[in-house]
């Protein structure tokens, strides 16, 4: 079966990704990074896949949505009040947007002769449940680490769990250059009061 790659920002220590339906903060280096990542491919012929949950599909500007130059895959365990409610959207940009009720039909739905990554992008509910589930899907956690000395409230959570080890810088820079993007992204950013770095976490 494919193998995914999950990518999400959260907040050390306690790995906060949201509130209240959206992201706790506006970063737009941080969103540059998330955008090129999922975007670029090393085979110009190719195309990456995001798969997200409904709520995370919803969380996205309508201007931004569907994540364009990527085929976005949302999950949903009601397929038909998804396909009426967004049927717009999903018709006027075709087949780059898929409904499927679990990440393994999402996969299966794919042409992966076409599609060259695939990415998973949250929100909290489709991260813990793929981690918890199915971690041998994820081939690499792509994490960024935010920090800041702000009080902010968060109702949403990732669980990292104890079967993800963060690698050394080196095997961050080696894989953008394998989608050269080398050179685009500093390690240590500072943004609007947070500081964030990126990480990419193996299976120990
Ligand atoms: N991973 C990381 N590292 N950072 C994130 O912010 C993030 N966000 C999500 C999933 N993984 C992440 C889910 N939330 C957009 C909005 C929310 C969102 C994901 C994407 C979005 O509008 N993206 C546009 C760029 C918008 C812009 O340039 O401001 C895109 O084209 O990707």
């Amino acid at each position: 079966m494919t193998k995914v790659s999950l990518i999400v920002a959260a907040l050390v220590p306690k790995y906060g990704i949201g509130y209240k339906g959206q992201l706790p903060w506006a970063l737009k280096e941080e969103m540059r990074y998330f955008r090129r990542i999922t975007t670029q491919t090393a085979d110009k012929n190719k195309k990456n896949a995001v798969v997200m949950g409904r709520k995370t599909w919803e969380s996205i500007p309508e201007r931004f949505r569907p994540l364009k130059g990527r085929v976005n895959v949302v999950l949903t365990r009601d397929l038909s009040a998804f396909s009426s409610k967004y049927s717009e959207e999903v018709a006027k940009h075709g087949n780059n947007v898929k409904v499927a009720d679990s990440l393994k039909s999402a996969l299966q739905t794919l042409d992966m002769d076409t599609i060259e990554e695939v990415f998973v992008i949250g929100g909290a509910e489709l991260y813990n449940d793929v981690l918890r589930a199915t971690p041998e899907l994820v081939d690499r956690l792509l994490l960024t680490e935010v920090r800041t000395e702000k009080e902010l409230e968060m109702d949403a959570f990732i669980d990292v769990g104890t079967l993800w080890k963060k690698q050394d810088p080196q095997v961050w820079k080696s894989y953008l250059a394998s989608k050269g993007l080398e050179n685009e992204f500093s390690q240590d950013n500072h943004e609007a009061g947070f500081q964030f770095s990126y990480h990419i976490y193996s299976r120990c």
